[in-house]
């Protein structure tokens, strides 16, 4: 069986759990603890970086590559477009939302949520090992100044990170004023990664994290100021996932 090795929180491995959802593909979920993972991801890839996927023998990890991975091993339900030019498309729009979005808008919310440990420390420790929360509990400073330290996030980049974010939703948005759908006609990978690195933001259900009864002022200004341009985050996550 699948095992997908992952973070609960992170909307990388959200875009792997929907394909595999979508593909109704058995897997099994390995949650690891942020900082401790790199042991274990990097024993199994080249980087440390989640999601990771071990199908038998072969290890792939990087959701793009995990969901090409997932299409031509098991071609239910495919998230590529088989048509040339409109695969052509989704695998852009994917590459850009990947790149110019996920990026941004992780740097904006944890700027925001690594100064409320009560709600991130749930969302790391969802599901995972007994002695996760207890660690957090203890190591929780620590960890927070690594992550801010080695993914670059503080006021400054939050806020070149809140001009890029807001550039993509309104690139997204312009598109899905005409078209129902990223590429063709049809649901595909490239409507799936969109919505699911735009779902810290949207909080849509079905992400598979209990999102926290309130939200720290700041990320719900943010997520209001958006809220109309995202509407169609929550229909597509209703529709298809
Ligand atoms: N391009 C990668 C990005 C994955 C990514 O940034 N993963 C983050 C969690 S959201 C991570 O594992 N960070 C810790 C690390 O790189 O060690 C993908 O699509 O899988």
């Amino acid at each position: 069986m699948i095992k997908l090795y992952q973070f609960p929180i992170s909307h990388y491995c959200e875009k792997v759990r929907w394909a595999l959802d979508h593909k109704e593909i058995k897997h099994e979920v390995v949650n690891l603890l942020p900082g401790l993972h790199i042991k274990q991801t990097t024993k199994l890839a080249k980087h440390s970086s989640v999601p990771v996927i071990v199908d038998g023998d072969q290890v792939i990890q990087n959701s793009d590559k995990i969901i090409t991975y997932l299409d031509k091993n098991h071609p239910q339900n495919n998230l590529t477009p088989t048509d040339g030019e409109t695969k052509k498309q989704a695998l852009e729009w994917e590459h850009y939302v990947d790149t110019q979005l996920g990026v941004h808008v992780r740097c904006v919310c944890y700027h925001i949520l690594l100064d409320h440990p009560k709600i991130v420390i749930p969302f790391f420790t969802h599901n995972g090992s007994w002695y996760g929360k207890m660690l957090l509990r203890f190591g929780f400073k620590k960890l927070q100044s690594k992550m801010r330290y080695f993914m670059k996030i503080n006021e400054e980049t939050a806020q070149e990170s809140y001009k890029k974010m807001e550039q993509a939703i309104d690139k997204i948005y312009q598109h899905l004023q005409s078209n129902s759908y990223l590429a063709g006609e049809e649901f595909s990978r490239a409507d799936l990664a969109a919505a699911a690195l735009l779902a810290p933001l949207c909080q849509p259900a079905g992400y598979g994290l209990n999102w926290p009864k309130t939200t720290p002022k700041r990320l719900q200004d943010i997520a209001d100021e958006f809220k109309d341009k995202l509407a169609w985050v929550h229909d597509i996550y209703k529709k298809h996932r």
